[in-house]
């Protein structure tokens, strides 16, 4: 692994025990008005020896002011149907996931077709810290601090052809190594799809860590994507193939129901699912737990200013 002189370096102080920290330099930041800013747990010595920890630089511009989600509730409250379909199952039994050797191939509608393994990926652009809010579409959410950079520089790299109009995202399915997998509950392997211009936007991340670590297995190492204005499933976990289409290609949750979840699945207030509403949303690690007061969804979770632009003229109630 290589650092740049910008870099954060992560130091053996876990960066979730000096959260609090990290919440004043950012109002600093965004008071001072640059874009990026050095993290507080920097440290030289930590350089290279912990492979654990990941060198990533905080992006202000793109993350969001809400107080972090803590640690330990974004990795004991997941879904990652691939090892259960409890909360709890993916940080039960996701320690069988083999992380590496780890390869993702990138394919289909480009002039240069790719495969890359862990390591390449972690190179292959400056780490960014962002801080986003995930809102699942069964109305909790989370905030959290996510390391990776904008999937666009990937894209750059394979150079898609005109033709290609969708971006397919396949998730590994190995009964080996998942015990979901042997359930027919969906249809593995899992499967997610962004338009083009969705999947160039700047704020979808291609994820290898988070909170200055590499990805818990349980949320879906060794790489996903994370797509802030979206549902939360639509951001993919342990992909290994990145597919350019033509056609829409078909996702694994508007296979399982298609009136329940569709191909965009922004978050939409206005827009309920068949079965509940999807005007508030309840906050993960509130200390009030079930009684803490609920959250108003904001249109697009918050990031309209970036995205809005991308849906001009579209029926949001059709294309939900
Ligand atoms: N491969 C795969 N990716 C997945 C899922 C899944 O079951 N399998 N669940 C999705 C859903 S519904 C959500 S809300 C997020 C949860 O991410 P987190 O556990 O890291 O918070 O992952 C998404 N990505
Ligand atoms: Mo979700």
């Amino acid at each position: 692994m290589y650092f740049k002189d910008k870099t954060i370096l992560a130091s053996d102080i876990t960066p979730r025990d000096v959260f609090e920290n990290r919440r004043s330099l950012i109002k600093t930041a965004a008071a001072g008005g640059f874009g990026m800013a050095l993290a507080p747990w920097f440290s030289r010595q930590a350089l290279a020896s912990n492979p654990e920890k990941l060198a990533a630089t905080l992006n202000t511009a793109y993350s969001s002011k809400d107080e972090p989600t803590p640690y330990k509730y974004v990795t004991s409250y997941n879904n990652f149907y691939e090892f259960g379909t409890d909360k709890s199952d993916p940080a039960a039994h996701a320690n069988t996931l083999q992380t590496r050797p780890w390869t993702v191939s990138i394919e289909g509608l480009v002039k240069k077709p790719l495969t890359l393994d862990i390591d390449a990926l972690l190179k292959l652009a400056p780490i960014e810290e962002r801080i986003y809010r995930l809102r699942c579409v069964e109305g909790w959410s989370m905030v959290i601090p996510w390391d990776g950079y904008s999937l666009s520089k990937l894209i750059g790299k394979v150079e898609p052809l005109g033709s290609a109009k969708y971006v397919e995202f396949i998730s590994l399915a190995d009964r080996k190594q998942m015990p979901g997998v042997s359930s027919n509950i969906l249809d593995w392997p899992y499967r997610e799809g962004l338009r083009m211009d969705e999947a160039m936007n700047p704020l979808t991340l291609l994820t290898l860590g988070l909170y200055g670590e590499v990805l818990p297995k349980q949320n879906g190492a060794p790489v996903r994507i994370v797509v802030p204005w979206k549902y939360g499933f639509k951001s993919a976990k342990s992909i290994v193939k990145i597919r350019f289409t033509e056609e829409m290609p078909k996702t694994s949750w508007s296979q399982f129901d298609s009136r329940e979840y569709g191909f965009y699945s922004n978050v939409n207030p206005q827009v309920d699912h068949p079965r509940w509403s999807q005007a508030t949303e309840r906050r993960i690690g509130d200390p009030k737990g079930m009684f803490a007061s609920k959250i108003k969804t904001q249109m697009f979770n918050g990031y309209a200013d970036q995205v809005a632009s991308m849906y001009a003229g579209m029926d949001l109630k059709k294309y939900y």
